[in-house]
């Protein structure tokens, strides 16, 4: 189908400045023209308008919830309005607290067309948690507790209804970092946790066969891809890097099979953030990537 990028040039979810420059620093790395090249149809929607970062502390175990609410209902919209016009969304962050307004658009058009959502969250953080285990505050670290229902009444509630989806749909890849009450939540939830100890264990191949397994032609595909999944030799220009991350290799497998599973009906490619980048490399990485999401390969195969 078409695709739509969507700017979002906020971090209120994030606890560092600059994730708010990531669309810009994604077009500048020619990701518009690298889709165009791979024969994609593509249209720039520009960037969503919200509340400007204010910069203060949590309050009650969140920061900035009234900001972040305001721009994951723009997000919201704007996704929605693409799916239903027949077009592949993909949300260009901003900090991955839009993940909950991308998510609950994409779980309300499965919903009215009748497609099973599955949600691949590539991620070195499984963003499950609460305000009261958060260690930061910080909503970028909450997104798939809200999407299930576990969080404040205006994020788990933005389309209407919770939770936007089912625990049972959601695969983590890339998993390094969960906190201590996080943990707990995780396992509780019952999310399916791809994490770098399995990744090493038995390899990013058979990883991803298990993470991609069970879709059929009523499958809507969403990638929430966080930027720090990969590993920060990589991928520098992010807020939290942690070590021990895929390498471009990995990476690169990783989005080869997910285009060969022929799913993906939407896209977020989330928390770059320019300001802790070098040369823009953190960019230029996520645009060789998502040229592999769209079916770039070295080789014919098959
Ligand atoms: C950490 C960091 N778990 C928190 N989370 C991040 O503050 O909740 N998610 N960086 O992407
Ligand atoms: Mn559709
Ligand atoms: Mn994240
Ligand atoms: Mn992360």
């Amino acid at each position: 189908p078409p695709v739509s990028l969507i700017g979002a040039p906020t971090d209120v979810g994030a606890g560092h400045q600059g994730g708010r420059l990531g669309p810009e620093a994604l077009r500048i790395a020619g990701l518009g023209e690298a889709l165009q090249a791979r024969g994609v149809d593509v249209v720039d929607r520009g960037n969503l308008d919200g509340p400007r970062n204010p910069w203060i502390g949590p309050v009650e175990g969140y920061r900035h919830i009234d900001e972040v609410t305001e721009w994951n209902r723009l997000a919201m919209e704007a996704v929605y309005a693409e799916l239903a016009a027949g077009r592949m969304p993909v949300l260009l962050g901003g900090d991955h607290c839009l993940g909950i307004g991308s998510v609950t658009a994409v779980a309300r058009h499965c919903r009215e067309t009748g497609k099973k959502l599955r949600l691949l969250w590539l991620d070195a953080h499984a963003d499950f948690n609460t305000s009261e285990v958060t260690p930061s505050g910080n909503i970028h670290g909450m997104p798939v507790a809200c999407l299930c229902g576990l969080g404040p009444r205006q994020l788990t509630h933005l389309g209407g209804n919770a939770p936007a989806m089912d625990p049972s749909a959601v695969r983590q890849v890339g998993i390094r970092s969960v906190d201590e009450g996080e943990k707990r939540l995780v396992k509780e939830y019952g999310l399916d946790v791809y994490d770098m100890r399995y990744i090493d264990e038995v390899g990013m191949k058979q990883v991803m066969e298990e993470a991609l397994a069970g879709m059929d032609d009523d499958t809507h595909l969403h990638v929430s891809f966080d930027v720090d999944f990969l590993d920060p030799s990589v991928a520098p220009g992010v807020g939290t890097t942690v070590p021990g991350g895929p390498n471009y290799r990995e990476a690169q497998l990783v989005m080869e099979m997910i285009a060969d599973s022929g799913r993906m009906a939407s896209l977020d490619i989330m928390e770059l953030n320019p300001i802790l980048d070098r040369d823009n490399m953190t960019a230029l990485v996520a645009v060789d990537l998502v040229e592999s999401l769209f079916g770039k390969s070295t080789l014919m195969r098959a």
